[in-house]
């Protein structure tokens, strides 16, 4: 098993989970320690304590300072996945150790106290009212072949039921300087993590349930247990402007992005199989609101 020594004081850690299309849940022994401050797209507004179950999909990052200051050299931690993992052979579920060794005999940094905001509020729901972003339906779907052996996977059936495409065929559009509002649904039997480039995003189950506390690239997109594509699972507010547009008394331009963003980007699940499988669509961002 992988293992880390860390010294008897804070401990900056970067979980991504760079799987291909595991689902890990860590329990982390030292959670009680630790306080997240980051997820995907950078700080957190507000820290907050370690889940006793750290889901992340593949691509998902969190950024955790755990403060081992009073913990006794010697003490080890074992992060254990909780997922049930399928598997051809014996899975292995300790994914790593944490030791805690003397502390170098040189003096190291103090203590810090973590500040209880980390960046400015950003409410993406009343800057879509603001900007007037448009509205947009995105279905992930999967297709079975005679033995429900998944066949196809695509992105709002926009191209049938072609299979083994080389090429990227689905097309997504978003308006530069404005937030959009994007309503998932995932009649699919899987969860999917869906991923953009060049966009960040804030999102939630339900619209009277985003989560403004963090600016996501990568968002798990559930599965609707009854298989309905016309159920939502998951809203995402999209924001096609500079992250610096969305502080409050910014100067900055709401298309002022510093650099062209012209070139088409890509959004797509981020398990490999199902992006090379069509759930992947070239992604524009525009000058005036063009429809998917
Ligand atoms: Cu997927």
């Amino acid at each position: 098993m992988p293992y880390l020594e860390v010294e008897p004081r804070q401990v900056r850690f970067r979980f991504a989970n760079v799987a291909n299309a595991r689902v890990y849940t860590f329990a982390l022994p030292f959670a009680p320690k630790c306080q997240v401050i980051a997820t995907d797209s950078g700080f957190v507004h507000i820290p907050y304590e370690v889940p006793a179950n750290l889901t992340i999909f593949p691509l998902e990052r969190f950024e955790l300072v755990c403060d081992f200051s009073s913990t006794e050299v010697g003490t080890t931690f074992e992060i254990v996945d909780q997922s049930y993992q399928e598997s051809m052979y014996p899975y292995e579920p300790r994914v790593m150790q944490i030791r805690v060794k003397a502390a170098h005999a040189c003096q190291g940094p103090e203590l810090v106290t973590i500040p209880s905001t980390l960046v400015e509020y950003k409410d993406l729901r009343s800057l879509y009212e603001e900007t007037k972003g448009m509205t947009r339906s995105i279905t992930l779907m999967e297709m079975d072949d005679m033995n429900d052996c998944p066949l196809h996977l695509h992105l709002d059936n926009q191209f049938g039921h072609e299979m083994n495409i080389s090429t990227i065929k689905a097309t997504l559009h978003g308006t530069r300087g404005k937030v959009e509002k994007w309503y998932f649904h995932n009649p699919s039997p899987d969860p999917h993590p869906f991923h953009w480039h060049v966009v960040n995003a804030q999102c939630g189950p339900s619209d009277d349930d985003i989560n403004t506390n963090a600016m996501k690239d990568t968002v798990p997109i559930p599965a609707d247990p009854d298989q309905n594509a016309t159920v939502v699972t998951q809203v995402c507010y999209v924001v096609c402007t500079p992250n610096e547009y969305l502080v409050v008394d910014s100067n900055r331009a709401a298309t002022d992005f510093g650099f062209t963003p012209k070139q088409p980007y890509v959004a797509h699940c981020h398990i490999m199989e199902h992006e090379e499988n069509a759930m992947m669509a070239w992604f524009y961002l525009t000058d005036t609101d063009v429809e998917n």
